[in-house]
């Protein structure tokens, strides 16, 4: 089948429009880091910001997709309308994930009032935290009331891609301990909501007690519900549900939603923006001969590392390192 070739205004009207290939078409270019994603992105910007935007993250296999399904399934009896973004930040490219999603959301596939689509980081400069993003915003501007974005707790990353969101779900299951360690340890943030999914498996229970001790360690108004669900059965799911809405009206009660979203786009900015510097940083070291020999210098210990930092910033960005308070 031949690929349709969208003209720019053709595409943006497409999307405000809610043509489905249209939003297709815009999120590959997106995936793909294709330049023209970026008038598409800045034209619909100024409409965008409707949509509750909900990150859920977790360990690998503890249902996350499957509680999206579930969760998916509940806000369409609602009648709100659903964007699901799936990124894997393991893989550059989306095909794994793919399959995975097609399985765990094969039902809503072809219902048009949800939009699912999995991504990699192929090709990017600005990481996955601007696939993500731009991602979002078109599904926003799309209209979906409720956008998912789903990657997996993997630190960093995790962080980045769910950096854009009203609320943070996070999903565990009975064995999670790594997880259950690194919320201890204060390594992961603690999350607004926590799903214990699985709760059909022996050690729920346990598990539930384990994040409950460590949950009251934070201060009382971070302290976030924990819900036992059951992803493929759908239990519990619209009581989650409630919990997540629940955290959303508390925020725009007092303000707090306005505030954190405010706050969530400008750390957006930063975090695209580094990506992008550190991409272009690397390559210029790279491609400049003379920049790359200081790199030898240095594993040589012919050279200090700081008097290399501040050759290479003057060299690419013009910048006097010693004023700019970049070396110490
Ligand atoms: N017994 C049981 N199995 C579940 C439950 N929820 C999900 N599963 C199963 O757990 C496996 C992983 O589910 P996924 O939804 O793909 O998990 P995920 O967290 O999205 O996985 P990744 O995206 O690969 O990290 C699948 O075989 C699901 O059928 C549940 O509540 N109980
Ligand atoms: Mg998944």
């Amino acid at each position: 089948m031949a690929r349709r070739e969208w003209p720019l205004e053709e595409l943006i009207a497409g999307i405000r429009d809610g043509d489905r290939r249209a939003l297709a078409r815009a999120i590959s270019l997106v995936e793909n880091g294709d330049p023209l994603a970026y008038p598409v992105v800045r034209e619909l910007y100024p409409e965008t910001g409707r949509a509750t935007v909900i990150g859920i993250t977790g360990p690998p296999g503890v249902g996350k997709s499957s509680l999206i399904g579930a969760l998916v399934s509940h806000l369409r009896g609602l009648e709100q309308t659903v964007g699901v973004v799936s990124v894997d930040p393991s893989s550059p490219f989306s095909r794994g994930a793919l399959l995975g999603d097609r399985i765990r959301l094969s039902e809503h596939f072809l219902d048009p009032g949800v939009y699912i689509r999995s991504m990699g980081s192929r090709g990017h400069l600005g990481g996955l935290a601007e696939t993500t993003l731009q991602a979002v915003l078109l599904l926003d501007a799309f209209g979906k009331d409720v956008v998912f974005v789903e990657t997996v707790g993997a630190g960093q990353s995790d962080v980045e891609v769910t950096g854009i969101a009203d609320s943070v779900l996070l999903v565990l299951m009975p064995g999670s301990g790594d997880s259950v360690q690194a919320l201890k340890a204060g390594i992961m943030e603690i999350p607004d909501v926590i799903a214990i999914n699985k709760m059909d498996h022996p050690g729920a229970k346990t598990m539930l007690n384990e994040v409950r001790s460590i949950v009251r360690l934070a201060e009382a108004e971070r302290r976030p519900p924990i819900v036992l669900t059951e992803a493929v059965r759908g239990e519990n799911v619209s009581e989650l549900w409630g919990e997540l809405e629940r955290h959303r009206a508390a925020l725009l009660e007092d303000g707090r939603l306005e505030e954190r979203r405010r706050w969530n786009l400008v750390a957006e900015v930063f975090a695209v923006a580094s990506n992008r510097a550190k991409a272009h940083l690397e390559s210029a070291v790279r491609s400049d001969p003379e920049l790359e020999r200081l790199l030898g210098q240095v594993q040589r210990r012919e050279l200090d590392p700081l008097s290399a930092v501040r050759e290479i910033l003057e060299q690419v960005y013009r910048l006097d390192s010693d004023r700019s308070g970049v070396t110490p």
